[in-house]
């Protein structure tokens, strides 16, 4: 559908309870009028009056320039921040009801789906989100999606405490006629924030989103579609991104596709497609079938989500759900597929802003060890030896989730890794692995970030047993590894985290257990930076700051 420049003011939403209401109307009613009003001196780079009502179209960002707000303008920059991680001041400038855009390819634009393609329902957790970031989300969806393939959307929220989101969002919700409030009471995590938003479900397939999604163009009917060829399949859109400093909707270009992997930290990574992959597909458009998904969006037959015993309710807060239903998936006899014509935008923040309560990583742990326990057989141990040994969990009960693999009859790990995730890099016979240790610092090499990115320089901090990062394996061949990346030397100062290519000299060490020397080549040997911040490479000298403890811990 072409929408003209003015869209705002033409286009009327649909599935709403007073189906003749115009955009007008609603923009009289809803917020977002006074807060653009109210805010009509900051400026932005696109609309510079808000009768065009242009900004954000298409899906373009908003840039704040900090230098001309107001003291109190720059408050509530900071506070917006402070609450969200993202831009909250950008976002409240961009209407709640904005057009992101189609960003499918034009053979998606051609394609023709089944015409009696399942119905399905949308289910948005939240805790504590942004109003104009929560209801983009849910007008994205209104906007794009046929009325008779969408019935209901559930918004569940997750004991938030901010004011917004108790009686002005009662009030709002009671709008719409298919959109519903629920609320857990108590704060109970993402997981059973979504199985109780679930447990209202009675559509064919439910939907799953996170609170600061939009839905662009013709995002549902190809994961309908392939859902209803195959409700065994679970079907993963591309996840744009949607930027947080600027909320400008950029879109995953699908020629260079991407599939979910995950690491023995047990976060979820992106891998680049495998060859075979590449190959079996016939057409750009065709799924690619990953071995874990993101977690922030998906489609899922309900009868397949009560089949695979939807998630853990043990997991809490946060974290371990979106490799649990992949692994399950796949052990089960689902797959999971994602699919390049359906477009989702997600905004990706680099810090969460709401409490874990007493020990974030203690519950983030808990939810992986359950993970592990239940669903990766043997292959547990790479997990464990992640955690130092140091720390005792108590994991609840994980009987009836050992009963229903059990149950299902499932494939074992060793088969989906076989099978499923064959490029899954398995740090069999290390030589050592943990905390590398200096001497004379007691400082630990740490590496860029959770998870990877290649080609930033690692650093020396304190030791942690909660430091992830800080653990690293002396493989086989002679890296210093943590997964996909690493240790490699790039000159005397610059130490990264780099591809582990095996062919580059860069990456190869040589860890002496007598002496607890790291030496790279002619005997040069790693030890610290006269600032303490990093490690260095000069010849070998035999002192305390060349000298490094790494547990002997060989993993079979
Ligand atoms: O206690 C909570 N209760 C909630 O309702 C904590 C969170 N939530 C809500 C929250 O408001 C949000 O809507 O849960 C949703 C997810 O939390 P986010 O958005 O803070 O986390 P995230 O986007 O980093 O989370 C990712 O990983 C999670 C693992 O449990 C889930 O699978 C999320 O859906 C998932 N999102 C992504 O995978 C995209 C970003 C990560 C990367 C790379
Ligand atoms: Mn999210």
């Amino acid at each position: 559908m072409e929408r003209s420049a003015n869209y705002f003011n033409v286009k009327t939403v649909r599935n709403m309870s007073n189906k003749s209401e115009s955009l007008d109307d609603i923009k009289e009613k809803a917020e977002f009028k006074h807060q653009l009003v109210d805010q009509v001196n900051i400026p932005y780079r696109w609309a510079t009056n808000y009768s065009n009502s242009t900004v954000g179209y298409k899906g373009e960002g908003v840039s704040v320039d900090v230098s001309r707000l107001s003291p109190e303008q720059k408050q509530r920059y900071d506070d917006g921040w402070k609450k969200n991680a993202f831009n909250q001041y950008a976002s409240d400038i961009i209407p709640v009801n904005r057009y992101v855009g189609d960003h499918r390819h034009d053979l998606c634009r051609k394609m023709v789906y089944k015409e009696n393609l399942p119905e399905a329902s949308v289910v948005i957790i939240f805790h504590n989100e942004a109003w104009s970031v929560l209801w983009r989300t849910v007008y994205s969806i209104l906007n794009t999606s046929p009325s008779h393939l969408l019935k209901d959307i559930f918004l569940v929220d997750d004991a938030s405490t901010q004011g917004h989101l108790h009686q002005r969002l009662t009030k709002e919700v009671d709008k719409f006629s298919n959109v519903h409030l629920l609320r857990t009471g108590v704060r109970s995590g993402l997981i059973k924030a979504r199985l109780l938003g679930f447990s209202h479900v009675n559509t064919t397939v439910a939907i799953f989103l996170d609170s600061h999604c939009e839905c662009s163009d013709g995002w549902l009917e190809p994961l309908l579609d392939k859902i209803a060829n195959c409700n065994r399949t679970v079907a993963v859109p591309l996840a744009d991104e949607i930027s947080a400093e600027t909320f400008q909707f950029n879109p995953v270009n699908i020629e260079y596709m991407h599939m979910g992997g995950f690491d023995f930290d047990l976060n979820f990574n992106w891998r680049p497609v495998p060859q075979e992959e590449l190959k079996r597909r016939t057409s750009i458009i065709d799924s690619v079938k990953s071995p874990t998904f993101l977690g922030c969006c998906f489609a899922i037959s309900v009868d397949f989500f009560k089949h695979l015993g939807t998630y853990d309710p043990g997991y809490q807060i946060w974290g371990s759900e979106n490799l649990e239903l992949s692994f399950k998936t796949w052990m089960c006899g689902g797959s999971l597929e994602i699919i390049p014509c359906s477009h989702i935008g997600h905004m990706f923040r680099n810090t969460m802003p709401y409490s874990w309560g007493d020990n974030g990583m203690q519950i983030l742990i808990k939810n992986s060890l359950r993970l592990a326990e239940v669903w990766m057989d043997d292959f547990k141990r790479f997990y464990h030896d992640r955690i130092f040994y140091n720390i005792k969990f108590d994991i609840g009960d994980i009987t009836d989730r050992k009963k229903l693999r059990r149950s299902l009859k499932c494939h074992s790990f060793d088969w989906y890794l076989k099978n499923v995730y064959p490029g899954l890099f398995l740090p069999y016979n290390s030589q050592a692995t943990g905390h590398i240790r200096n001497a004379a610092t007691e400082l630990c090499i740490e590496s860029p970030v959770m998870g990877f990115m290649m080609y930033r320089e690692v650093s020396l901090k304190p030791c942690s047993d909660y430091a992830f990062n800080q653990h690293w394996t002396l493989t086989e061949d002679n890296t210093i590894r943590r997964d996909e990346g690493c240790l490699g030397y790039q000159g005397p100062h610059s130490f990264v985290v780099m591809p582990c290519n095996p062919l580059a000299s860069q990456i190869k060490w040589t860890y002496s257990q007598a002496n607890l020397i790291i030496s790279h080549q002619d005997n040069r040997c790693l030890g610290i930076s006269t600032d303490r911040t990093t490690v260095n490479v000069k010849p070998c000298n035999g002192g305390s700051q060349q000298v490094w403890a790494w547990p002997r811990r060989t993993l079979k």
